[in-house]
């Protein structure tokens, strides 16, 4: 009943199901999986996509021949499964080249090696297929701002992406760019740190209709946000490319838990929105297993976060037709048509009458809302009471 299918687009990256389990304290604790073998473990448990990294599937060092024997061995594994690639990144923050970030680094040396890398992955990205292309600024940030001036950092970051949409288009690729924001981890602060900052800065752009956002769950948590309502503005913009779902509880490090596994009513109002919206792009895991599994329990990890976001769908629906909740939505929502002499768009008729309306403020205020029971009502939803 809650089968993953292809219609769903839940995708994982190879650098999810991948994870070997790293981590400041300790060595890996699972084998080093290749991308074939990674591509059978998810089609096994039935995801429809898988997103990669340049270096996720080709190493940094590859010889051109090596490259394309990789990509041919991958390519295979792809046809042989029918996952599909619907994204593509790079990884512009592993090497110790870009200890200092990349587009943003300091040395100009370093931000045209940065250049050359993502335009040699966004040929690769596209000739596996991507049509969305995920720039994350892992480490375009500071420790001490001593050592950059923000300025020149939003300057240098506009150019390089203005650089990249024309290579694009240049190229005749059919391609989105989707901004991926993150307060912190790894560097002390990172720039654009939350999706709002993003969507700002996509509009001093040359080319803001070909940029949009890739949100995730755990950075608008790390920074004690509410992610749906930075998902709603992405949605409101147009600018909802891709999401990255994941869990985090707040305050704590950035944990990539499987989707659902903290923040439930979070979660569940976050696909009753996707799929209230009719968001049609991929339902992304960023997420990766416990330190504490093996490769079985990484299936378990990854049918979970799926599972998870099928039953909360199921949810979704029924919230939406519970007569009692929508009874409620009902009151909430009471619009007796008394004001529509005053409401938008402005005209200065209604301007002058409404500044000589009169209102019962008292009562106003003594109304109760009926919220309280509209949230226990959720949480019975949830609680599979109802
Ligand atoms: C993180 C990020 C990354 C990016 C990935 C794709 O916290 O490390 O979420 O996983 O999403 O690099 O751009
Ligand atoms: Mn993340
Ligand atoms: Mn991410």
């Amino acid at each position: 009943m809650y089968e993953p299918k292809p219609e769903h687009k839940f995708t994982f990256g190879l650098w999810t199901v991948g994870n070997i389990g790293r981590d400041p304290f300790g060595e890996p604790v699972r084998r080093q999986l290749s991308p074939v073998e990674i591509v059978h473990l998810l089609a096994e448990v039935g995801a429809y996509g898988v997103n990669l990294h340049d270096n996720d599937l080709v190493p940094i060092d590859a010889t051109p021949a090596e490259r394309d024997k990789i990509v041919a061995e991958f390519k295979r594994a792809l046809a042989e499964t029918g996952l599909v690639v619907p994204m593509a990144t790079t990884n512009l923050f592993g090497d110790p080249a870009f200890k200092d970030g990349a587009f943003t680094a300091n040395d100009p040396q370093v931000r045209a090696f940065a250049l050359q890398k993502t335009m040699r992955a966004i040929d690769l990205g596209v000739e596996l297929g991507a049509k969305t292309y995920v720039f994350w600024g892992g480490r375009e940030g500071t420790e001490t701002d001593a050592a950059k001036n923000p300025l020149d950092a939003a300057k240098r970051m506009r150019d390089a992406l203005n650089f990249l949409c024309d290579y694009v288009i240049d190229q005749g690729y059919d391609l989105k760019f989707a901004l991926e924001a993150k307060p912190n981890e790894p560097r002390g602060d990172i720039y654009l740190a939350t999706t709002g900052a993003m969507l700002g800065f996509i509009e001093t752009l040359d080319h803001p209709e070909m940029v949009g956002v890739n949100p995730e769950v755990a950075h608008e948590h790390m920074a004690g946000l509410n992610f749906l309502h930075h998902v709603a503005q992405a949605w409101d913009r147009g600018k909802l490319f891709h999401i990255d779902l994941n869990d985090q509880a707040f305050g704590r490090y950035d944990q990539d838990f499987r989707f659902g596994s903290v923040n439930l009513k979070s979660a569940f109002f976050l696909v009753k929105f996707l799929e209230d919206v009719g968001y049609d792009g991929s339902r992304h895991f960023d997420a990766h297993a416990y330190r504490t599994e093996d490769y079985e329990g990484v299936k378990d990890f990854a049918r979970g976060c799926m599972r998870t976001y099928l039953i909360l769908k199921e949810k979704a629906v029924q919230w939406n037709a519970d007569t009692e909740i929508q009874a409620l939505l009902a009151e909430i929502n009471a619009d007796d048509g008394s004001m529509a002499v005053y409401a938008p768009p402005y005209t200065s008729e209604k301007a002058a009458a409404l500044k000589e309306a009169s209102f019962d403020r008292i009562a106003l205020g003594q109304r109760g809302l009926g919220y309280e029971r509209l949230d226990q009502l959720t949480i019975e939803v949830l609680l599979g009471v109802r």
